[in-house]
């Protein structure tokens, strides 16, 4: 009876411990139970068996959420799903992006990054569909995209030098992550005018860029295609890129982004020119833009203002005035949008966006308003 009771605490021992540094010390103290004449080395064994069943099971559990490579890497992406209401499309249900980022240093000073896009729907609405066919006109299983596969050489501890396709560095807001976006889209002049966006290659090259930030300069220069991502050149002339960002002090930067290049078989101007000041401090942000470009013989410019506020811990609201110019030799082409909005943080990972667009166009008077809202979850 005595023996039973001390296994029935072995026993008891073990289940509450249920760690595997708590089950060596079982196992010590049944090597001293042996030694003392409590229990038999018989005992000792089942129990040890028992025990190492135990520790087989812990150790398999782990194992079922560990990601075999042959360097660690590190994985991360998000899905924002949105809801649109606009007076001159469909309403909609969208999964505007869905990323997985890996990324990885595979030797010393040298490391990768590969981002794929699952979502990128657009906004684009189905126009027709052939029943007899059973097709759609417009491309429902769009395949994945691969937006950014870039190589790093840590040329130091602040300065480095990338290899392959991302983001070319022209303009804050095109730079920041879609993740982090202040108001759902961004402004128009930053789609239209960044080098790259204007394409719809998402602001990404492919290219050399070396790149680094020391003090309270960040700096970057590179030399692309010029023709957008996942293909070749449409001619011999690469393009020159470059960025430079003062932090004058710690809200407050300002920095100025150049762009050269030329497109197409025989190569137009394709000219653009950014200046940018940013002001981030406490609840407030204040930011603004100013890009000028030349596309072949036209001049064409923009802005946009935009101010933040935090007016509770999990809420911000905001508001944005942003304006467009495809030809500044053309009169009564302008479009103008302004946007309110709330973001919701609801928790660091989970975010909710709320955004009114009120579109204005000087050459035809669209009702083209929307009101869109944006969920968002990031790992
Ligand atoms: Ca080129
Ligand atoms: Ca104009």
């Amino acid at each position: 009876v005595r023996t039973i009771r001390i296994l029935a605490l072995i026993a008891g021992i073990t289940v509450l411990s249920a760690t595997v540094s708590l089950a060596s010390e079982v196992d010590g103290l049944l090597d001293l139970l042996v030694k003392k004449g409590i229990v038999t080395q018989d005992e000792a064994s089942g129990l040890r068996h028992e025990l190492d069943t135990q520790r087989k099971t812990e150790a398999a559990k782990k194992k079922d959420s560990t990601v075999s490579a042959k360097r660690p890497i590190r994985m991360s992406g998000y899905v924002q799903f949105r809801g649109t209401s606009a007076q001159d499309d469909n309403d909609a249900f969208l999964i505007r992006r869905a990323r997985l980022n890996l990324a990885a240093d595979i030797a010393p000073r040298w490391s990768y990054l590969t981002v794929l896009d699952f979502g990128n729907a657009a906004s684009k609405s189905v126009s027709s569909i052939d029943f007899k066919k059973g097709t759609s006109k417009t491309g429902l299983t769009q395949k994945p995209v691969m937006l950014d596969a870039q190589i790093d050489y840590a040329v130091n501890s602040a300065d480095r030098l990338s290899f392959g396709q991302f983001k070319v560095p022209f303009s804050y807001e095109s730079l920041r992550s879609d993740a982090d976006l202040d108001t759902i889209n961004r402004a128009q002049v930053v789609e239209k005018l960044v080098p790259g966006r204007d394409l719809g290659a998402q602001g990404r090259d492919l290219g050399i860029q070396y790149g680094g930030a020391r003090q309270q300069l960040e700096y970057a220069v590179g030399v692309f295609n010029g023709a957008g991502i996942n293909t070749g050149d449409d001619n011999d002339r690469k393009d020159i890129a470059a960025r430079l960002v003062a932090h004058l002090s710690k809200p407050l930067a300002v920095g100025v982004s150049y762009y050269d290049g030329g497109l197409g078989s025989e190569p137009q101007d394709h000219k653009r020119v950014g200046g940018e000041v940013i002001c981030r401090s406490g609840p407030w942000s204040l930011t603004g833009e100013y890009i000028s470009g030349k596309d072949g013989s036209v001049m064409k410019s923009g802005w946009y203002t935009h101010a933040g506020y935090r007016f509770a811990p999990l809420w911000e609201g905001v508001v944005r005035f942003d304006r467009f110019d495809p030809d500044l030799d053309a009169s009564d082409d302008r479009s103008e949008v302004l946007t309110l909005g709330a973001n919701h943080f609801i928790t660091d990972t989970v975010k909710l966006q709320i955004n009114y667009e009120r579109k204005r166009e000087e050459a035809d008077q669209k009702r083209n308003d929307a009101l869109l809202a944006q969920l968002q979850v990031k790992f």
